[in-house]
C-alpha cells in the first residue's frame, strides 16, 4: 500500500462555486482519490477554502457583514456543497485558521534566513477619502490595453491583461467610488524568485512525466525568468507579518498577500486534520524527514493556477531549503465555458453547485462533467449537451441496463440470483473483451485522462447491454431455461462489477447498485482485477432488491426551463 496525497486547488471563499471551477479542480481529484482508495491505497485528500485577500474584503463589505462572519458562513455554504457533490475529502480546512498562520509566518522567516527576503519601497495607490491604501481589486478603471472602464486593478476581465494598480487610467476606489486618490511610497516585503531561476529550472526540467498542460504553462514562465514578487500588502485581512507573536516594525498595518499563505494552506489544512483524530500526522505527509520520502503527491487545479503551483510555492518549499515534500504531478484543466463565454462568480453567471443539485441529484452532473472534462482544451457546458449525455449515457445504457436485468430475473426466477448452467462461449467472449476494457480504463484512469477513462467506462456499460442483447435470456428462457438463468447470473455480477468501476465517478449510483444484493460499497468496491472472477462474484442464491429507476431522462421542456431560469444564450 502506498500513500498518495491529493490536493484540489483552494476554492475562493467568496461566493459558492460554479460547475467550472467544479470540474477544474474539486471533481477530478475526488475521481483520482475514490479510484486510488478502491484500489487499496492510502489516500489524504486535502481542500480548504482559501479565504484570504481583496475579494473576501470586498465580498463581505457587499454583504453588510465582517470579514470574519463572512468567511466563516461561505465556508459552512461551501462545505455543505462539497459534501451534496460526494466531494470525498478527508479534510475540508480554512486557510485563515492557526495553523496556516504559522506555517506562513515559519516559511516567511526560513526564506528571510536564507537572504531570500528584501524590503522595498513601492509607490502604491491611497484612497484619501478612505484613509487606506488600496491594493489589487481595491482600485478600478479604465484598462490601458483594452479601454474597459471597470477594470480591476490587479486584472482586467475585459482583455484579461495583468495590471498593476497604478497602469489604470482614471482610476477610482472600489469601496467609496472616490476618485481623490494619490500615489504614496509604502514598503513591502519581496520574496527573491530571481535567484530561484536555476533550481526551480532543474526541479520542473526533471518532472518528465508531468502532463503536457502543466509542463508548457511551467516552461512558459521559466522562460520568462522568474521575478521577484511582493508577499504583503496594505490590508487588514491576512496572515499578520509577525515573528513569534511581534509584528515585524513598520508592518504593523500589512498582512501577507493571499497567494503566497494559500498555497501554505495545503499544509496547514494537513495539520488541521491531524489535530482532528487521533493518531494523525501531518509530518509523516509533508517532511521528508518525518517519513514523507515515500508519499505520491498529485495537485489538481485550472491552468490558471499552474504558475502558482510549479512556479511560486516551489521557490517558497525550495527557498527554504528545509525538507518539505514537493508535488510529484500536477494535473491541471483548461475551461468549461457557458456556452462558450465565461462562467463567472462576479457577475453570477452560469449554474453555481447549489443550484445544480436543486435540479438533479449530484451524479448527474459529475457523469456529465467528467466524461466530457476541459483536459485537451476549453469545453462548452450547454444544457442541451447536457441532457443529451444524462439521458444517452445514464439513463439509456447504463440504467436501462440495472433495470431490465433486475426486472427480467424477479419476474421469471425471483428475487434471487438464479442456479442455471456453466458459462459459456457467450460469456468468455464478454469476459475476454471486458478485461481488454478494464485495462485501458484503468490505465486511463492512472494517468488522469478522464474523457478517455470514461469513454472506456461507457464502453464498458455498452458492452454489457450488447452481451444481453446476444444472449438474449427472455428468448432463452422458452426453450432452455438453464441457458437463461446464466445470462440472468452473469448480467447481475454484470451490476456489481459496473458499480465498482463506476464509483469513483458517480459514488450514489454506485452505492444504489451495490444496494441491490446487500452489499457495502466500502466492502465491495475493491477495484476489479478479472472480469472472470468479477463475474464469479454473486452466487446463486444471492438475495436481490428491485431498484428504482436509477436516472430519470430529462426531457424538452425542463431544458427550455433552466434555459430560461440561468438566462442560457442561444446556441
Ligand atoms: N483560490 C483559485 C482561484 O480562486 C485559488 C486557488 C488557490 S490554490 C492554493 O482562482
Ligand atoms: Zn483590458
Amino acid at each position: 500500500m502506498s500513500r498518495i496525497l491529493i490536493t484540489s486547488a483552494l476554492p475562493y471563499i467568496n461566493g459558492i462555486k460554479h460547475l467550472g471551477n467544479l470540474v477544474g479542480s474539486m471533481l477530478p481529484a475526488d475521481v483520482y482519490a475514490r479510484f486510488k482508495r478502491a484500489q487499496g491505497e492510502n489516500v489524504l485528500f486535502i481542500c480548504a477554502t482559501d479565504e484570504h485577500g481583496t475579494p473576501a474584503e470586498l465580498a463581505a463589505r457587499e454583504a453588510g457583514q465582517t470579514v470574519e462572519q463572512y468567511c466563516e458562513e461561505q465556508h459552512e455554504i461551501q462545505k455543505k456543497a462539497g459534501a451534496e457533490f460526494g466531494l470525498s475529502f478527508d479534510h475540508f480546512g480554512r486557510s485563515s485558521g492557526p495553523e496556516n498562520e504559522r506555517f506562513t509566518q515559519h516559511f516567511a522567516w526560513a526564506l528571510e534566513d536564507k537572504g531570500l527576503i528584501e524590503e522595498r519601497t513601492d509607490k502604491q495607490i491611497y484612497s484619501i477619502d478612505d484613509q487606506r491604501f488600496l491594493p489589487d481589486r481595491y482600485v478600478e478603471g479604465t484598462c490601458p490595453n483594452c479601454g474597459y472602464e471597470k477594470a480591476r486593478g490587479d486584472q482586467c476581465d475585459n482583455c484579461g491583461t495583468l495590471l498593476d494598480p497604478t497602469e489604470l487610467k482614471n482610476p477610482y476606489s472600489a469601496i467609496s467610488g472616490s476618485k481623490n486618490l494619490e500615489v504614496r511610497e509604502t514598503k513591502h516585503l519581496y520574496l527573491l524568485q530571481s535567484k530561484l531561476q536555476q533550481r526551480i529550472a532543474d526541479w520542473v526540467a526533471a518532472k518528465e512525466g508531468w502532463p503536457s498542460l502543466t509542463k508548457a504553462i511551467a516552461n512558459k514562465w521559466i522562460k520568462e525568468g522568474l521575478q521577484d514578487r511582493s508577499i504583503t500588502r496594505d490590508l487588514y485581512w491576512g496572515v499578520p507579518v509577525e515573528k513569534n507573536g511581534v509584528p515585524r516594525p513598520g508592518f504593523e498595518t500589512k498582512v501577507f498577500y493571499v497567494w503566497f499563505d494559500a498555497p501554505i494552506e495545503y499544509i496547514g489544512a494537513t495539520e488541521e486534520w491531524a489535530n482532528a483524530g487521533a493518531g494523525r500526522d501531518w509530518r509523516q505527509w509533508w517532511r521528508l524527514d518525518a517519513g514523507a520520502e515515500d508519499v505520491t503527491y498529485v495537485q489538481f487545479m485550472g491552468k490558471d493556477n499552474v504558475a502558482f503551483h510549479t512556479v511560486s510555492f516551489p521557490c517558497t518549499i525550495l527557498g527554504s531549503e528545509e525538507p518539505w515534500k514537493l508535488v510529484d504531478t500536477l494535473k491541471s484543466l483548461n475551461w468549461l465555458t457557458w456556452y462558450g463565454g465565461k462562467f463567472s462568480t462576479s457577475q453570477k453567471r452560469g449554474i453555481f453547485m447549489d443550484q445544480a443539485l436543486e435540479l438533479l441529484p449530484a451524479d448527474y452532473w459529475r457523469w456529465y462533467l467528467m466524461a466530457n472534462a476541459p483536459e485537451s482544451d476549453d469545453t462548452s457546458f450547454t444544457l442541451e449537451h447536457f441532457a443529451s449525455v444524462v439521458n444517452k449515457d445514464l439513463a439509456d445504457v447504463l440504467g436501462n441496463f440495472v433495470n431490465r436485468i433486475t426486472r427480467f430475473c424477479a419476474s421469471k426466477f425471483g428475487e434471487a440470483v438464479p442456479e442455471g448452467g456453466a458459462y459459456g462461449e457467450t460469456e468468455e467472449k464478454l469476459i475476454a473483451e471486458l478485461d481488454g476494457k478494464i485495462r485501458a480504463y484503468t490505465e486511463y484512469l492512472e494517468a488522469m485522462e478522464f474523457r478517455k477513462a470514461f469513454a472506456e467506462l461507457r464502453g464498458i456499460w455498452v458492452a454489457g447491454n450488447e452481451y444481453l442483447q446476444v444472449a438474449a435470456p427472455w428468448t432463452a428462457f422458452k426453450t432452455d431455461p438453464e441457458r437463461a438463468a446464466a445470462a440472468v447470473r452473469a448480467g447481475l455480477n454484470l451490476i456489481a462489477l459496473f458499480a465498482a468501476l463506476s464509483a469513483p465517478v458517480v459514488p450514489h449510483t454506485a452505492e444504489k447498485m451495490f444496494a441491490v444484493f446487500g452489499l457495502d460499497a466500502k466492502e465491495a468496491g475493491a477495484w476489479p482485477k478479472s472480469a472472470k472472477a468479477a463475474l464469479a462474484f454473486l452466487k446463486a442464491g444471492h438475495k436481490l432488491t428491485l431498484p428504482d429507476v436509477l436516472f430519470k431522462k430529462i426531457e424538452d421542456e425542463q431544458v427550455a426551463e433552466w434555459r430560461e431560469k440561468f438566462g442560457a444564450p442561444a446556441e
